[in-house]
């Protein structure tokens, strides 16, 4: 790296760009205490972020571990996905990307250690929180309880993972990375309804798992009851009131949520870094000594992985890496520097008395004191809502802004404050670099064949409406339900309506071979009514209902029991006067899935393929259409995204692998979003919502791996009608740069791999306005800003010095560093 100095400064450039690396020994010993994780030996605290490895590529993974490690992390946390690696009974894949494994090697190789929660029920917005659907049908079962037959198979998965994990040698003690294990998930929060059978079941938990001998602890989340030896530990969005349920277990915070998921119809979640970092700080001032990040790295549910109701493809969380593996910046830089601040002062945190005195209404100051040295380390809260000014007399005064935390090393030099972000923000655009363009995307299409579902034939038959995922064992979205009535006298029927009452997710309702309509859920009540007026003849009349689900519930009590489909009904033909004629006892017949599916149409190797047209008359908004375009690769090696603009409902491929489900044609609440952001108090999952009035998700994910260098195929199977000529390639990076620098601080701003600086638009040294993407100059400014940061653009690194907050924009800049020294009220 090069760099230029302004008034001949050193600056200690590389101490930013340094790297630790942690070997694991053979046979590492893991234990704790009430204030340390003591490894080897040494007593530490840990900073862990979860990163699921099904939810991005074995090829991200590197990246995104690395990536991890340079934000300070200590480990790396990830469920295991039992749905994924038993898709059918005793039939198991651990192969590719559900090689966790190989995850979990890479881990190590880069010197970090490891979290392997195996739940088996994991939650995670997961598809039926993890569970394999076909348990469902094991006669007898009931999950998460005192069963038998449900315990049996957990206990069958757990061990098998466990037995991997011990052949790979994963465990610390066996020389691995992993750590710490969790057994169950959440646990405590839903038990309640499940009465004694919960209490025995959750003890079952704890001797189940120890007696698999793994050599590290194990912990259970929200389980304020759970069983001795067991750590439990807290998840939610702040956890300093938090209290372990045995004294002599460590303070952990499971999942710290760094944002919040999204459900189709909703807005984009935002949770501010200032307010992530605030949370952390106020946990390790509470004698916090493991934290993890929920999530660190969100990614994509992939294929139909996302759980619910309604979860959406994108799991991006707000988390500190986006869904791409970019980094989110400001979040990932400044929780790298809370990191550091604190790892400063692990020495005195793990081994320490520690004390708190409130020094205002709201202010509390925590001082740790070294047993062994004396040595000082404190925090300074302020949970109010304005700024406070504090004077620790000889050791200094501080201004502690509204809702943060200052780190005081020694207990008298701040060297860091939760509100005061000098990293820089990062602006991402997704950007068409012009080589799809040179052709025009040309689409072939081809109708989902309905010819045997809508004349009523189906593949087996029933007296009853049946439960949606007891009749698929989610192998598709789809089921059809399928009857015929006959009318004798059709005056009767003339203004009739057809009642559909079901649990969801979503209906399509077809009479004599014509769509009636569709219809879904409104705000979250997944249970509707469905009643449209419908034409019928004399003679026999054909109803096929198409019944589609848009991810199993994921959460709550007795969630195996929440029922999707017309499950039971009723569906009826209501006629004049209110005449009811049920229809919920006719002989239904059944057909799981699409034709399409069947055929395999989404795979470009299908035998099917020759029937696809392609001539000028694509269909446009026509419901139930298979469509299929060839593309090129963006070139580079930005992450690539497609705009699914123009589309309804469906679900897309690239080159085979399922990308998601896509809804473009969800559009977000018009209201409660706000243009500015106050991160200031508790959060709440409706804080600083964005993306009001647009498509919840409207870009998809394809990541590089899934992509051929020439020619590529993206297959759409569009549920309600879109139109595919709006639909675009485009790659994911940083458009816009801003920072602000403050008093004392070096701010370093970098772009992407492989881009440069092109223009700097704005640069104050004064007290500018406004937020990354409208700065505005305040009262005062040193005239020579812009000039002097456009001067020494072209460099890869600068020094400057300022005197004030200043707010610094580039454009596609390649390296930027600012540092800003106090008393002086001129640039250079
Ligand atoms: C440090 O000293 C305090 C006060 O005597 C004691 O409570 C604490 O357990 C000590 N910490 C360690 C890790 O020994
Ligand atoms: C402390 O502050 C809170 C809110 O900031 C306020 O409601 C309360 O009255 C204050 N208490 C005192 C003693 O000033
Ligand atoms: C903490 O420091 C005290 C005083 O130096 C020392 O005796 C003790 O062994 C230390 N405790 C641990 C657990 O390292
Ligand atoms: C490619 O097409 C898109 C959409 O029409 C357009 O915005 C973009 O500027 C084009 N790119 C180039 C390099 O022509
Ligand atoms: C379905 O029916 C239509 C119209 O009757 C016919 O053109 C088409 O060939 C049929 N498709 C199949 C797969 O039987
Ligand atoms: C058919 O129903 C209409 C209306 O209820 C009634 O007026 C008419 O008599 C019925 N016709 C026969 C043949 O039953
Ligand atoms: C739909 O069915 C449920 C369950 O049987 C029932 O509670 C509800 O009242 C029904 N809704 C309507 C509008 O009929
Ligand atoms: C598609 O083509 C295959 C082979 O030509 C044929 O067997 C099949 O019936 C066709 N399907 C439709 C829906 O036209
Ligand atoms: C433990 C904890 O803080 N749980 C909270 C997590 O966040 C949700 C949603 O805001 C709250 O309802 C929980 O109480």
């Amino acid at each position: 790296m090069q760099c230029i100095w302004i008034n001949n400064k050193l600056l200690p450039i590389l101490a930013l760009l340094c790297s630790c690396l942690s070997v694991l020994a053979a046979g590492t010993s893991v234990s704790y205490d009430s204030s340390a994780i003591i490894i080897n030996g040494e007593r530490r605290v840990i900073f862990s972020g979860s990163i699921h490895y099904t939810r991005s590529t074995p090829e991200m993974w590197p990246d995104l571990i690395q990536k991890a490690k340079e934000g300070g992390l200590d480990a790396i946390e990830t469920y295991v996905f039992w749905d994924q690696h038993e898709p059918q009974r005793r039939k198991y894949d651990f192969s590719g990307k559900l090689d966790f494994i190989k995850f979990f090697k890479l881990v190590q190789e880069a010197g970090l250690y490891a979290f392997l929660r195996i739940g088996p029920y994991v939650c995670a917005e997961w598809n039926y929180g993890g569970f394999p659907v076909w348990l469902h049908n094991l006669p007898g079962i009931q999950l998460r309880t005192d069963n038998k037959i449900f315990k049996d198979e957990m206990q069958t998965f757990t061990t098998k993972i466990v037995d991997l994990c011990k052949e790979a040698k994963l465990f610390a003690p066996q020389g691995g990375p992993i750590i710490f294990a969790q057994i169950e998930n959440e646990y405590g929060n839903i038990m309640k309804p499940y009465g004694e059978a919960g209490k025995s079941y959750i003890q079952w938990c704890a001797n189940m798992a120890l007696s698999l001998n793994i050599g590290v602890p194990w912990i259970m989340c929200q389980q304020s009851d759970a069983p001795q030896s067991m750590i439990n530990t807290c998840n939610g969005f702040y956890c300093d009131g938090f209290k372990p349920n045995n004294p002599k277990s460590p303070k952990m915070w499971t999942e710290n949520w760094t944002g919040w998921y999204k459900t189709w119809g909703g807005k984009d979640p935002y949770r501010a870094a200032e307010d992530v970092a605030f949370a952390v700080a106020r946990f390790f001032q509470a004698g916090g000594v493991f934290q993890n990040y929920y999530m660190y790295h969100g990614g994509t549910n992939f294929g139909r992985t996302s759980g619910g109701p309604f979860i959406v493809t994108s799991y991006e969380y707000h988390a500190p890496l986006d869904e791409f593996g970019n980094l989110n910046q400001p979040k990932w830089g400044h929780l790298k520097q809370l990191h550091a601040a604190i790892k400063s002062g692990e020495k005195v945190l793990t081994n320490s008395t520690s004390s708190t005195k409130q020094i205002g209404n709201g202010t509390d100051l925590t001082t740790y004191v070294s047993n062994s040295t004396g040595q000082k380390f404190c925090f300074l809260s302020n949970v109010n809502l304005e700024d406070a000014n504090v004077d620790l007399q000889k050791d200094g005064k501080y201004l502690v802004p509204a809702w943060s935390v200052s780190i005081l090393d020694g207990c008298n030099k701040e060297i860091y404050n939760t509100a005061k972000v000098n990293t820089q923000t990062s602006l991402m655009e997704k950007k068409s670099d012009g080589a799809e363009n040179s052709t025009k995307l040309s689409w072939s299409w081809v109708p989902e064949s309905m010819n045997d579902t809508l004349s009523g034939k189906g593949s087996f038959t029933d007296t009853k409406l049946l439960e949606q995922k007891a009749a698929t064992v989610d192998v598709s979205d789809y089921l059809w339900y399928m009857t015929s009535v006959d009318i004798d006298n059709v005056t009767q029927w003339t203004d009739a309506k057809l009642h559909v009452n079901t649990t969801g997710h979503v209906l399509h309702a077809y009479v004599n071979q014509q769509l009636i309509g569709s219809q879904w859920e409104a705000r979250g009540n997944f249970r509707f009514v469905f009643e449209q007026p419908v034409t019928l003849k004399s003679g026999t009349n054909t109803i096929s209902l198409l019944s589609a689900t848009v991810g199993l519930q994921n959460y709550g009590s007795f969630l195996d029991l929440t029922p999707t489909g017309i499950a039971g009904g009723p569906v009826q033909l209501i006629g004049k006067g209110n005449v009811v004629k049920d229809l919920s006892s006719n002989q239904w017949s059944y057909k799981v899935g699409l034709n399409g599916e069947d055929r395999r149409l989404y795979d470009v190797h299908s035998p099917s393929g020759s029937n696809w047209t392609l001539n000028n008359r694509l269909p446009k908004r026509v419901p139930m259409m298979w469509y299929k375009t060839e593309f090129k690769a963006p070139s580079g090696t930005d992450p690539v995204a497609v705009d699914l603009k123009g589309m309804g409902k469906g679900q897309a491929w690239v080159n085979g692998q399922s990308i998601g489900r896509f809804w473009p044609a969800y559009i977000a609440d018009k209201t409660g979003c706000s243009q500015t952001c106050d991160y200031r108090g508790r959060y709440h999952t409706g804080n600083c919502m964005s993306n009001c009035a647009h498509p919840t998700q409207r870009w998809y994910h394809i990541p590089r791996s899934f992509l051929n260098k020439d020619e590529n195929t993206l297959i759409l199977f569009e549920e309600i009608g879109g139109t595919p000529s709006p639909v675009s390639f485009q790659t994911v990076t940083i458009g816009t740069l801003c920072g602000s620098a403050y008093e004392g601080n070096m701010l370093e701003m970098s772009c992407q791999t492989g881009h440069t600086i092109s223009e700097i638009q704005f640069a104050s040294f004064g007290d500018p306005q406004g937020t990354c993407g409208s700065f505005k100059k305040g009262t005062c400014e040193a005239a020579n800003s812009l000039s002097a940061i456009q001067k020494v653009s072209k460099a890869q690194a600068i020094e400057i010095d300022l005197a004030y907050d200043s707010g610094i924009k580039l454009k596609n800049s390649y390296e930027f560093m600012a540092r800003q020294v106090g008393g002086r009220d001129a640039l250079m």
